[in-house]
């Protein structure tokens, strides 16, 4: 009795032990320090700290430049920096990232490991580590980064047209955008709101607002009065390639804090979408206890982790790329 029930628990044991093998492969081998003792003495995290550290002192948008960099890697064919890959049609010659900026900075972290250690270090993995480096720097709290992320080798701008949303997207269909790439809606008003904290937003994206909202040959009634009059100064009608705050709440809008949201509470969103996930009943009591709390502050890290896990590329799937902004040559 007493030895069938042993020999039943380690059967068991077995057989949990082979299910988390299966499990580990089938949704890879992502772990938070994949790279410790792997880069001969190197620290391959402190290298990018550093480089990022001296680029965010020169110019505090280096934290910006790096969300929006993150977030739209990882939504198109997940994160897989085939948003850095050059050539005429791929990710980055799309419209939606006309302005995504940060490049030359992943290309530097990127020569700097390969000199230490090369054919190592992924260049999904520099976009994660980096982005977090310049968020802690900006006033976010830091976040342990899982890395063991491979690079894609596919890059097509038709794919960021159709997977990225846009200024007018319907929350709720922003939502299930987020929810197909496993992220709920407390990650959506995160990740949107931790990224328009700090960001700048052309004119063009929003100028409908401001003059003619839906035909209306009016502007958008949601808008707070005092900030209408300011954007319009900044957007006039026609022919202005200006940029204004996202986070329109004075004082705040280079720091990763929940700032964004209280700006919103008060009619002071920019883009359409910003506004109305303070309306939405999809969002609305998010962007409350976000405004007023400190949640934003405790859990804009993790779900920063949870946008990095999207459609990854572990084990022996890819490649680690020679250089960020082409495919190996085989
Ligand atoms: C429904 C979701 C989203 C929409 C529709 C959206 C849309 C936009 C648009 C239209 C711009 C202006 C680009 C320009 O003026 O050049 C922008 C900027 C930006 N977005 Fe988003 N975004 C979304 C979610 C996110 C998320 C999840 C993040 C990051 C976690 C993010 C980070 C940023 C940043 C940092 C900027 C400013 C870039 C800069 O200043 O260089 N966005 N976004
Ligand atoms: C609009 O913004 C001004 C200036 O920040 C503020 O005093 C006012 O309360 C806001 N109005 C509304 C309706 O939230
Ligand atoms: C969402 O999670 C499931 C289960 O963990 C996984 O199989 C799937 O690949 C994930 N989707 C994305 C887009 O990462
Ligand atoms: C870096 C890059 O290729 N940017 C392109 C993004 O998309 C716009 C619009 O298609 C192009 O004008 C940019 O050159």
């Amino acid at each position: 009795m007493a030895r069938s029930r042993a020999t039943s628990s380690s059967m068991a044991l077995a057989i949990a032990l082979l299910f988390m093998t299966f499990v580990d492969q089938s949704y890879g081998q992502m772990k938070v320090g994949f790279y410790n003792g792997k880069c001969g003495n190197s620290d391959v995290e402190q290298i990018i700290f550093d480089i990022v550290k001296t680029t965010f002192q020169r110019d505090r948008k280096t934290v910006a430049a790096l969300l929006r960099l993150q977030f739209h890697d990882c939504f198109v064919r997940g994160c897989d920096a085939s948003i850095l890959l050059d050539g005429s049609s791929t990710e980055k010659t799309a419209g939606p990232n006309g302005s995504v900026r940060g490049y030359t900075l992943i290309d530097t972290c990127k020569g700097s490991l390969e000199r230490r250690c090369p054919g190592v270090v992924s260049c999904a993995d520099i976009i994660a580590i980096a982005t977090r480096v310049s968020v802690f720097l900006a006033g976010g709290k830091w976040y342990n980064v899982e890395t063991g992320r491979r690079d894609g080798t596919i890059s097509r701008a038709s794919e960021a047209n159709s997977n990225l949303p846009g200024p007018t997207t319907p929350v709720n269909v922003a939502v299930q955008l987020f929810a197909s790439r496993n992220l709920t809606t407390e990650d959506f008003v995160l990740l949107l709101g931790g990224g328009h904290t700090v960001g700048f937003l052309h004119c063009s994206f929003f100028l409908d607002r401001l003059y003619n909202f839906r035909n209306t040959g009016r502007a958008d009634p949601t808008m707070n009065l005092s900030t209408l009059s300011s954007l319009r100064r900044t957007c006039p009608r026609t022919g202005s390639n200006s940029v204004v705050a996202a986070d329109q709440t004075t004082g705040s809008s280079l720091t990763v804090d929940n700032g964004f949201y209280k700006a919103i509470k008060g009619g002071k969103g920019v883009l359409q979408i910003d506004q109305q996930i303070s309306s939405d009943p999809l969002t609305r009591n998010i962007v409350t206890r976000l405004a007023s709390t400190n949640d934003f502050a405790n859990k804009f890290g993790s779900a920063m982790v949870k946008l990095g896990r999207v459609g990854v590329l572990t084990g022996k799937q890819g490649q680690v790329r020679k250089s960020c902004r082409a495919v190996n040559s085989s």
